[in-house]
């Protein structure tokens, strides 16, 4: 069985890693077998998660690559009923999800103080006792200069939330009235979009991303929809 290594949940979300619920979310919605372990960054075949371990005992790390070797090993039709243009959609939102926004959430996670005084309990949960708040003070250094480096991290707060709001504005225009992102039923791009805007919104601190959310009810019902699709256990 394919073995994914990922990190815990928090505020219901499956993991509190939006690359980690992203591959969980599209596991899921692709019906493939797998377990969930925790991850080592140690262990990470690209030092980042989510990672698996195939059933040969391979690792592979980056959810993308991993989601295009699965498709492709497994015969997954997720995507086989989108034309080229959904398809050159799906590629144009998830980049800008996972490229973009995600450094947005990074910086309400981390770079805030507000932010940060809120994750830092559930942090603290993954890391060693004692030794753990200097571990913590280290990654926030580290997640602060890969914010600089990014660029995200040079902007000024009510411009990182103008960014915000732009992304989730564009998604919510995007999804309009239909059930998933290309139609009535879900694709791969779904797993991106729902782990970045539940990232955003279960987030327990008021930020841009989830009052812009909270504008676009269509999305909210649209992020209900894709959890219990991945998730129908839970109702
Ligand atoms: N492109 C990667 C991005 C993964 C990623 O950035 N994961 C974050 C956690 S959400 C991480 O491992 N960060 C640790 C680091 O950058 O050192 C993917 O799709 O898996």
């Amino acid at each position: 069985m394919i073995q994914l290594y990922s990190v815990p949940g928090a505020w219901g979300l499956p993991s509190v890693s939006p690359f980690c619920t992203k591959l969980e979310t599209w596991l899921r919605l692709a019906q493939l077998r797998f377990e969930v372990k925790p991850a080592s960054m140690s262990a990470a075949p690209k030092g980042k998660i989510p990672y698996i371990k195939l059933e040969d005992g391979t690792l592979m790390g980056d959810s993308q690559l991993i989601i295009e070797h699965l498709t492709q090993r497994y015969g997954v039709q997720l995507d086989t009923w989108l034309g080229p243009a959904q398809q050159a959609q799906s590629q144009v939102v998830r980049r800008m999800l996972e490229e973009g926004t995600y450094w947005c959430l990074v910086h309400e996670r981390w770079d805030t103080e507000a932010g940060f005084a809120a994750y830092t309990p559930v942090f603290l949960k993954m890391l060693p006792p004692v030794i753990g708040s200097l571990i913590l003070g280290q990654i926030r250094r580290d997640v602060r200069s890969s914010l600089k480096a990014q660029g995200t991290g040079r902007h000024k707060p009510e411009e990182i939330a103008g960014i915000l709001r732009a992304d989730v504005a564009a998604v919510a225009d995007l999804i309009g009235d239909r059930l998933y992102f290309h139609g009535d039923q879900p694709s791969s791009v779904d797993a991106t979009i729902y782990a970045m805007l539940s990232g955003l919104a279960s987030f327990p601190v008021p930020g841009a991303g989830s009052a812009e959310l909270a504008k676009h009810p269509n999305v909210v019902a649209y992020l209900e929809r894709v959890r219990k699709k991945a998730w129908p256990e839970e109702g």
